[in-house]
């Protein structure tokens, strides 16, 4: 697909632009896929890991997998996606990102209008009191112990701020993927397998609300016959190259 043919068609529509996201804009900053060739499911099935029952079942070895990414994510930085997400912010042309990626790199990249929409790895909550404190390298306590307790109650153990499977989203996370989906006209899929519901049904409703879809992999996915373009190749130079040539015919 060429893409100047790609963004001729955005510029025809006055973008107002959200993306989806996935663990795949995050690979070039170092951090593993869950399902790609090094996923991080690889070595385990995800219901040992991302489930209630899991954690229930052994707390320390979810949490060791939760430490094992944290060690990989504080040696990580954004890269040059992160940073085509901000600019288009920045030029009031992206509404907002709605991230699968617990990492909080969007953020660390300046990016201001971000849905966490499965939660944030940073952060640990009580499992019984209301209770949310940072649990990465800024309680270093925390983080180098293998069952982390609530700091509040001191009764509970924590679990991270994130959503595992079979549980519901955050209702109101959901509404605001929901609202910018139909409030924006272009939306950009992004390093996502789209495997996972809820989150990869909202390219089929930008579908239905009438906005041109662009898909951003290295592969096909399961999305990819929503998608009006495919723009085959790492995000970490498809998406810049895009955002540049976008910018420059908007001007
Ligand atoms: C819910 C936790 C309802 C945080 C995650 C059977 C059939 C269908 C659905 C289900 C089913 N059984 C259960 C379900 C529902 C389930 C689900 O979807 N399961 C799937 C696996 C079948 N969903 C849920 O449980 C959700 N909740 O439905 O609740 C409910 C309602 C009321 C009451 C109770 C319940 C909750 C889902 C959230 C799960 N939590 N993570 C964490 O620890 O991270 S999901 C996990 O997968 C991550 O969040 C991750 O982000 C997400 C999706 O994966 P991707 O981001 O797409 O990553 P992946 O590795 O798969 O793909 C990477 C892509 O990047 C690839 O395409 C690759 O080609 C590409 N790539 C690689 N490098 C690059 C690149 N692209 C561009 N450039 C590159 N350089």
């Amino acid at each position: 697909m060429n893409i100047n043919t790609v963004i001729d068609a955005v510029v025809e529509r006055d973008p107002t632009i959200v993306s989806v996201v996935g663990a795949g804009i995050s690979k070039a900053s170092g951090m593993p896929t869950f399902r790609g060739e090094d996923g991080l499911w690889n070595n385990y099935r995800a219901e040992e890991l991302a489930t209630p029952s899991a954690f229930s079942k052994d707390p320390k070895l979810v949490w060791e997998w939760y430490r094992a990414r944290m060690r990989i994510l504080l040696e990580a930085e954004p890269n040059p996606a992160h940073y085509s997400l901000t600019k288009l912010e920045e030029e009031n042309i992206s509404i907002g990102i709605i991230t699968q990626n617990v990492d909080g790199l969007h953020e660390i990249a300046g990016s201001k209008k971000i849905v966490e929409i499965h939660g944030r790895i940073r952060y640990a909550r009580c499992v019984n009191c209301d209770n949310i404190e940072r649990w990465d390298s800024s309680t270093k306590a925390q983080k180098d112990i293998a069952l982390p307790y609530c700091h509040k109650c001191e009764i509970n153990l924590l679990r991270p701020d994130v959503v595992w499977f079979g549980e519901p989203l955050d209702p109101q996370s959901w509404q605001q993927a929901t609202e910018l989906t139909m409030q924006s006209n272009v939306m950009l899929v992004i390093g996502t397998s789209g495997v996972v519901v809820p989150v990869s049904t909202l390219p089929i409703y930008a579908k239905q609300n009438n906005s041109i879809v662009i898909e951003f992999n290295i592969e096909q996915t399961p999305i990819s016959g929503y998608c009006d373009y495919s723009l085959l190749g790492p995000c970490e130079e498809t998406l810049p190259e895009f955002t540049e040539i976008l910018l420059e015919k908007m001007k």
